[in-house]
């Protein structure tokens, strides 16, 4: 049952674009100077020559008939009584839990089977007490390394600054980590997870997760307990904190039906929510399909990504309750227009076109589009519709007029895209520096982000506004771990197509001393590190004019394009990592024993 047979013919064809002289296949694109990937075209109208470049991007995987024919029984509203019940019996059943400990465990399993979100205020009173009664922690010394650090990182996620000291408690009189919780492995694990909480200078928790991942990595080399050493090498592989909320649903739902002392009714809820949810999702892709196909982009622009579904995969990392169907229904056409605009600029479009383009942007006036050439102005109005449409909705529901906030990061995008282009037409490299101030800008998560807050958030406030037009420190570090992160899994394809050298380039270029490739990504993997402190911290701030959902928002964000680049290109080329996760996460529903 692959997705290919589904569809037919398109994954079958040679090549996306027609006019592309270059055999397709993603291992040709690296035969090809850039020189040599190009297209002559005799443009009558003026009958100048453009010389274009080509990605050679391969058509979707993802059919318009194969995602309309996407169905679930799970949509039908006996079932969403059936949750409501569940919900019931197991409010009453956590009213019974007294340990602090049994209540925190409790909130994690909650949490990893993707079902806080039901229970936001019971998890919130619960926090509350813990911490009034702990004074922030201090009373947790008394507790074992699992407990504390169970304790700390629950707090942490949810706003509550627990100071890292509480864990000198499990450190000897030099300050070291005992050795004798090398053993405990539950209690590494704990300690593990906590410390990717860690905010800027502190060098307890940062020497916390050395410590547990040279121990967690220790006990994989010699461990015997299977279910044990799966839990190790999945935390290993990527902290809890750093995960795509709905993959570990998945992922956790599995293990939970395992797990000793596993609560059915727990369990229960979690495989229908998690339908229920899958269900809602497939509506909005469906009406997100509608009117990408409506647009006939995917024909006029035949050259740039036609990747609607990973694009709806990006929009349900960053929010995936149901009832934000809207939010993501937006987003989609948000990022799917930004996809094909940054093709425009890094592949296919003439410096000349996109100075026109960029003016167009600029002026932000349908009169400006006459200047275009055709693909241009379809794409220029498509835009301009749907921002005017977000922009609309907004004005009607809440009476602020937005537009000027979203044309700003549009422009700053555009101007940041143009400057890349105007640098591989000149030569000019820039420092690693001179880089990242434009990069963090050009991966177009500022874009998302702003338009973002319109989208989660209501009542909108004043403040916020004044906030989001300086680009709040919440927006630059998600933006720049994005960025970070993309240029870790594209660049080496980017590069061998004739795009603008990235930030591993850049870095190798600039150090004098000798660094090769993988010194780089090393730095750039550390930097990301050193972005998620800062990010961590704005958690922290509880006078921040920004809701609580949108900062959770803007932290998926970095946790979704970190599982999309994990092992490469996952937006752009259809490998079999995101094709995967799309099928786990949008297609298949979770098979339920009806008997029980
Ligand atoms: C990245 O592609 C890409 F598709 C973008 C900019 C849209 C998705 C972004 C967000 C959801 C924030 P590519 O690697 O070609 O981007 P660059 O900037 O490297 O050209
Ligand atoms: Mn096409
Ligand atoms: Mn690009
Ligand atoms: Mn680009
Ligand atoms: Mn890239």
């Amino acid at each position: 049952d692959s997705v290919r047979t589904c569809n037919p013919t398109r994954g079958l064809l040679p090549s996306k674009n027609p006019i592309s002289p270059i055999p397709s296949g993603a291992g040709n694109v690296s035969d090809h100077h850039p020189l040599q990937s190009t297209t002559i075209l005799n443009n009558s109208s003026t009958d100048s020559i453009t010389v274009r470049r080509s990605a050679d991007y391969r058509p979707t995987i993802w059919s318009y008939d194969y995602i309309q024919s996407l169905r679930s029984e799970y949509g039908e509203s006996c079932t969403k009584q059936v949750i409501e019940k569940l919900k019931e019996e197991l409010r009453m059943m956590f009213k019974e839990v007294v340990d602090p400990l049994k209540k925190l465990e409790l909130i994690d399993v909650l949490q990893r089977l993707g079902l806080s979100y039901h229970f936001e205020d019971e998890i919130k009173s619960i926090l509350e007490s813990i911490y009034n009664t702990t004074h922030g922690g201090g009373d947790m010394r008394k507790e074992s390394l699992y407990a504390t650090s169970l304790g700390f990182r629950l707090l942490r996620q949810n706003g509550y600054n627990v100071p890292q000291e509480i864990f000198n408690s499990f450190k000897d009189e030099k300050g070291s980590f005992l050795t004798r919780l090398c053993d405990d492995i539950e209690g590494m694990l704990g300690l593990y997870e906590a410390s990717f909480l860690l905010i800027d200078g502190e060098g307890i928790l940062e020497e916390a997760r050395d410590f547990s991942i040279k121990h967690l990595t220790g006990y994989l080399e010699k461990s015997k307990d299977q279910n044990l050493s799966a839990m190790v090498s999945h935390a290993l592989e990527l902290p809890l904190h750093w995960r795509m909320l709905r993959l570990e649903t998945r992922w956790y739902i599995d293990v939970y039906r395992s797990k000793e002392g596993m609560n059915p009714l727990l369990l229960k809820l979690a495989e229908l929510d998690f339908n229920v949810v899958q269900a809602a999702h497939q509506e909005d892709l469906k009406q997100a399909s509608r009117w990408w196909k409506s647009t006939g982009l995917e024909e006029t622009l035949s050259f740039a990504r036609d990747r609607l579904m990973e694009n709806f995969f990006w929009t349900v990392g960053v929010i995936f309750q149901p009832n934000f169907g809207y939010c993501r229904r937006m987003l989609t056409k948000l990022i799917t227009l930004m996809t094909i605009i940054d093709d425009v600029y890094d592949v296919y479009g003439s410096l000349e076109e996109l100075e026109l383009f960029t003016d167009a942007m600029e002026r932000w006036d349908t009169n400006a589009m006459d200047q275009l050439p055709y693909y241009m102005k379809i794409c220029f109005l498509t835009l301009h519709n749907a921002v005017n449409e977000m922009a609309f909705d907004v004005l009607k529901e809440q009476g602020f007029h937005i537009i000027r906030y979203l044309k700003k990061v549009m422009v700053d995008l555009c101007r940041s895209f143009m400057l890349e282009a105007k640098w591989f037409y000149t030569g000019y490299k820039p420092s690693f520096e001179e880089y990242i101030e434009n990069a963090w800008i050009s991966i177009a998560a500022p874009v998302v982000l702003v338009h973002a807050y319109f989208l989660v958030t209501n009542p909108i406030t004043t403040e916020a506004l004044e906030c989001l037009e300086g680009y709040p420190d919440i927006i630059r570090w998600s933006s720049l771990i994005g960025r970070l992160t993309d240029d870790l899994g594209t660049s080496k394809n980017e590069l061998k197509r004739g795009d603008v050298p990235k930030s591993i380039e850049y870095y190798m270029n600039e150090t004098d001393v000798e660094v090769d490739e993988d010194d780089a990504r090393e730095y750039i993997r550390s930097s990301i590190s050193a972005t998620w402190k800062k990010m961590n911290k704005e958690q922290l701030i509880l006078t921040s004019p920004l809701s609580k959902i949108y900062v959770e928002s803007a932290i998926n964000l970095v946790r979704m394009a970190q599982c999309i680049y994990q092992q490469g290109d996952g937006h752009g080329v259809q490998d079999g990592d995101t094709q995967d996760r799309v099928l786990s996460l949008l297609v298949r529903p979770i098979l339920i024993d009806k008997d029980h």
